[in-house]
């Protein structure tokens, strides 16, 4: 279902044409009240006024996540705190988090974003939506509710944690949709199992993931173990929170990305250079509809590709490909440049290897090492030890072949790994230390 027939499936030109309208007032804005902007658009020596043209937004300076932090906690806010009315921030794994604030239209603009995003998972009035993302300063949990509130839907805020009684929550109130991070989705289902629930018996028809990234072969592994479709949904807090872009139902083929509130460019992370459609590298994204924090080119560290092809689900606003991994993620190992989520593709497609994983990078005489901690099922691990190596090692050639790094893959005993109630921590590297 189409919420929003008309932005959702406007021709090109009159979106454009919108998108240009917006830009320019949010510039107004931000040049008019905050004076990070000021500075850097004076330095840069535009004015609001300049631009012309949706072209010329690359003539405007980027915003980074240190941008936020400098101004830690309202600094980058467009308005009083009189008219402030929700708050969230992002933790990150270094430094402050960044904090964002919400006027009470951006609030309802974020609510209908999040109820067209709901109704393209294919959710409706009639849903129960079981919300097992975290309640509180992440945006995911209290996101989905007023979106889900917005569209009619009734919303179980079950946040995450709890993890058995969810699993009773599922079987008494019987939810057909499911939101949670793709890592704590696998974790309800390994506590549904040693319940002995099946997730066969209950009524799940669709799950809609995100917050982390997750690949194609975790998504069938999710599918599979849940009996349920899984849909892939994409934001950040500085931007909004989720119901930046969605997959749509009928297709599944890329995320939607809002584009009448949000104008995207993809960029060389490293030179700034704007890339063509087609090509990948780092979302940036602009803002064009909020009101207390407006983001200007907003360099998400997020990599992905746009596509602008209308798609079989009747919407014409561009596609971006499932996110691979942050720019800032990717693992440099001796030269090699490799994403977690890439090894996850690997490590997938072994029979018996459970989606539990962690890496752990270290230099070792002056050399980087990739060591690869993974569960495997009980089944195997009962197996004998020669039979254990033979799998390592068949995994530490996969990874050589596939990605072109050399590995060094110790099997972990099932449930061994740290089990997350919100994104997994995959990575750990201790060469930072
Ligand atoms: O994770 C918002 C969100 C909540 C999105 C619930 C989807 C569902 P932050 O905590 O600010 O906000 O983290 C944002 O998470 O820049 C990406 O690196 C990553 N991320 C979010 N969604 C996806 C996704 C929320 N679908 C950061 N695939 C982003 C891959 C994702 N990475």
């Amino acid at each position: 279902m189409i919420f929003d027939i008309e932005h959702e499936t406007m021709p090109r030109e009159a979106l454009e044409s919108i998108q240009l309208m917006r830009l320019r007032a949010t510039l107004d804005r931000v040049y008019a009240t905050v004076p990070f902007y000021r500075k850097s658009f004076d330095e840069a020596g535009i004015k609001p006024g300049d631009i012309g043209s949706l072209d010329d937004l690359k003539r405007i300076p980027f915003t980074t996540k240190q941008d936020l932090r400098d101004n830690y906690p309202f600094g980058m806010f467009t308005v009083p705190m009189d008219n402030i009315v929700r708050i969230h921030a992002s933790s990150g794994t270094t430094g402050k988090p960044t904090v964002v604030g919400y006027t009470a239209r951006d609030i309802d603009t974020w609510s209908t974003l999040m109820a067209r995003a709901l109704a393209a998972a294919g959710a409706r009035r009639s849903d129960i939506i079981h919300n097992a993302y975290g309640y509180g300063l992440f945006t995911g949990g209290l996101g989905i509710h007023y979106g889900a509130e917005k569209l009619g839907a009734s919303v179980i805020p079950v946040s995450g944690g709890n993890t058995k009684r969810q699993i009773v929550i599922m079987k008494d109130f019987g939810p057909t949709i499911l939101t949670a991070t793709p890592s704590y989705t696998l974790h309800l289902a390994e506590a549904a199992e040693e319940m002995g629930v099946s997730f066969k018996d209950l009524k799940f028809k669709v799950g809609i993931f995100g917050a982390e990234p997750w690949s194609e072969n975790m998504r069938a592994d999710i599918e599979e173990k849940l009996n349920l479709k899984a849909i892939d949904i994409y934001g950040l807090s500085e931007v909004i929170g989720p119901g930046v872009s969605i997959e749509c139902r009928e297709a599944q083929k890329g995320l939607h990305i809002f584009e009448d509130h949000f104008i995207p460019e993809i960029i060389n992370p490293e030179t700034g250079e704007v890339l063509p459609y087609g090509e990948t590298g780092e979302l940036v994204i602009t803002t064009i509809t909020k009101e207390a924090f407006p983001v200007i080119r907003y360099r998400t560290r997020d990599i992905t590709t746009l596509n602008p092809e209308p798609c079989a689900c009747g919407r014409t606003i561009v596609r971006m490909n499932k996110v691979s991994g942050r720019s800032d993620d990717m693992l440099i190992i001796r030269g090699v440049n490799v994403f977690p989520s890439q090894i996850e593709s690997v490590l997938m497609t072994i029979e018996g290897v459970e989606p539990h994983y962690q890496l752990e990078v270290d230099r070792k005489d002056n050399l980087d090492t990739l060591t690869v901690r993974v569960e495997v099922n009980e089944k195997l691990f009962s197996d004998e030890v020669k039979g254990l190596q033979r799998l390592e090692d068949k995994i530490a050639k996969d990874i050589k072949e596939y990605l072109g790094v050399s590995a060094i893959v110790k099997l972990a005993e099932p449930k061994s790994i740290e089990r997350s109630q919100g994104k997994a921590i995959r990575v750990i590297d201790k060469r930072k230390i």
